[in-house]
């Protein structure tokens, strides 16, 4: 086996050269005039190009090493075959007969090319395995003006020609911020990382950024900051939307009876001072069905492994206010009366209102109920506040014909739509509470007795 020892080359009167990149390993398999070591003085750098095409057997030195002798041994390299040997003076020694055969290789002088080096800030001999003579060092413009601050040796910008890098687009993590080998196969592995993620992004598995616009070349802009309320609420339902698998069922309620016997209730409300709207009832309603269906009355667990079963009935009311929406928790609406719920509903309310609730007005709710019914609409999707598993949308209330099997009767019909969290709930589950709550809702009997 021909051993090949490369050595430190003419420092070119350089006092001390530092090892600033090793671009092979042991092992490697490396091809004739393949980069070696990279040493930099005060002035300039150098790569010792292979003086033989072989294999890597032993690195004697390390990054940051500082040289100040030359001929001190780099590297020991495997011979391969009749591999062809560069002869520089004092800056390879052959140690086996095989390398001896190949010293004169004057023609390989002759085809030297140092001007890779010249890319790189000031310059040491480029090649100083083909070159004899130690070459003054001597700062060269950069061949392109945009990578005029490019600091890479000529091996690394040939590995980014190679490669197709931009080296302007490459930080360098050498000394002085110099790009080295690594710094291009990161950045390539960031690149094919980043492609990877934006085309997953175009299958649904990311969430792909909404562009900006700039508005104001469309119109009159006002730029107004976003107050802590709406910033939340953001922020709640994003986390919402994006982790809870939503459906939403829909149902009519006969609240004909209902109204009736609300309007009754009307001259009493006065004399307590509260207003009776079909809100307390829907309350009721609901804490009576969640009892009857408790799947409704879970939330899941971090774990991933259980549910958190809840055997009490507090229930959040979503309050429209003008700093933004709020949504305050009735507590034990199963134990509740129909006037006590009504007044809780006015004071939380009010409290939302005033921008009065506390954080615990605000916590505990097992289920929410948010009623548009007192500014209009057909009916809509209301997302699951979590970690509930399960909200009712409600819709205004109108009067609409219904079958009754022989005619078409006026009806008070109320939209309801329950949107529920598909991971903690099935169709079935929701289907079950949907019409129990129509049937309680119809048949008044059943919420007050
Ligand atoms: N259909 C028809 N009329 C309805 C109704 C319905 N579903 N619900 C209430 N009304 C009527 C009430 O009966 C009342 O009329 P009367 O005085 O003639 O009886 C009127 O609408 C006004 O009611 P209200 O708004 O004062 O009281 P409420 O109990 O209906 O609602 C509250 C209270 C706090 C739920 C409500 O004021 C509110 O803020 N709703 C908005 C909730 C919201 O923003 N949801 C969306 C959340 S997601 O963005």
């Amino acid at each position: 086996m021909a051993v090949e020892i490369v050595r430190v080359p003419d420092l070119g009167g350089a006092e001390e050269v530092e090892v600033i990149e090793i671009p092979v390993e042991v092992g490697d398999v490396i091809a004739l005039d393949d980069t070696l070591v990279v040493l930099e003085s005060d002035k300039a750098t150098m790569e010792l190009p292979a003086p033989c095409a072989g294999r890597i057997l032993k690195i004697l030195v390390n990054i940051g090493d500082k040289i100040t002798a030359e001929d001190v041994p780099l590297m020991e390299v495997e011979v391969s075959g009749e591999a062809e040997v560069s002869e520089v003076p004092g800056e390879i020694t052959t140690a086996s007969p095989a390398s001896q055969e190949t010293k004169s290789s004057e023609a390989k002088q002759s085809e030297a090319k140092p001007s890779e080096a010249k890319q790189s800030r000031g310059n040491l001999p480029s090649s100083p395995a083909v070159e004899s003579t130690p070459v003054e060092a001597e700062s060269i413009e950069p061949a392109l003006k945009d990578i005029a601050d490019v600091y890479a040796g000529p091996y690394v910008r040939r590995l980014a020609r190679e490669l197709g890098v931009d080296l302007t687009k490459v930080s360098g993590s050498g000394p002085r911020q110099r790009i080295l080998k690594q710094d291009i196969q990161n950045f390539i592995k960031q690149k094919i990382q980043t492609s990877v993620a934006s085309s997953s992004a175009g299958m649904g598995a990311a969430i792909p950024p909404v562009p900006d616009v700039d508005h104001a070349r469309f119109g009159d802009i006002e730029t107004r900051a976003m107050s802590k309320i709406a910033k939340l609420t953001a922020a709640n339902m994003h986390r919402s939307w994006l982790n809870v698998p939503h459906v939403t069922q829909f149902d009519d309620a006969d609240i004909s009876e209902l109204e009736e016997f609300r309007q009754s209730l009307k001259a009493e409300a006065e004399t307590r001072g509260v207003k009776i709207t079909p809100v307390p009832f829907l309350l009721k309603a609901c804490a009576l069905a969640l009892q009857h269906n408790p799947v409704l009355n879970r939330s899941l667990h971090s774990d991933g492994e259980s549910l958190i079963q809840k055997n009490y009935y507090h229930i959040g009311m979503a309050v429209d206010t003008p700093k933004g929406l709020m949504v305050p928790v009735i507590r034990d609406v199963d134990k509740k009366g129909i006037w006590e719920l009504a007044g809780d509903i006015a004071e939380l309310a009010a409290k939302a209102r005033a921008g009065k609730l506390t954080v615990n007005d605000m916590q505990g709710g097992c289920f929410t109920v948010s009623s548009l019914g007192a500014i209009g609409g057909r009916g809509f999707t209301p997302i699951v506040n979590t970690p509930e598993v399960a909200i009712l949308g409600v819709s205004k209330a109108a009067i609409q014909p219904v079958w009754n099997g022989s005619e078409f009767m006026p009806r008070k019909l109320l939209p309801l739509s329950l949107s529920y969290d598909h991971r903690a709930v099935n169709g079935g589950d929701a289907g079950r509470f949907l019409t129990q709550l129509v049937a309680l809702l119809s048949d008044i009997r059943g919420l007050v007795m």
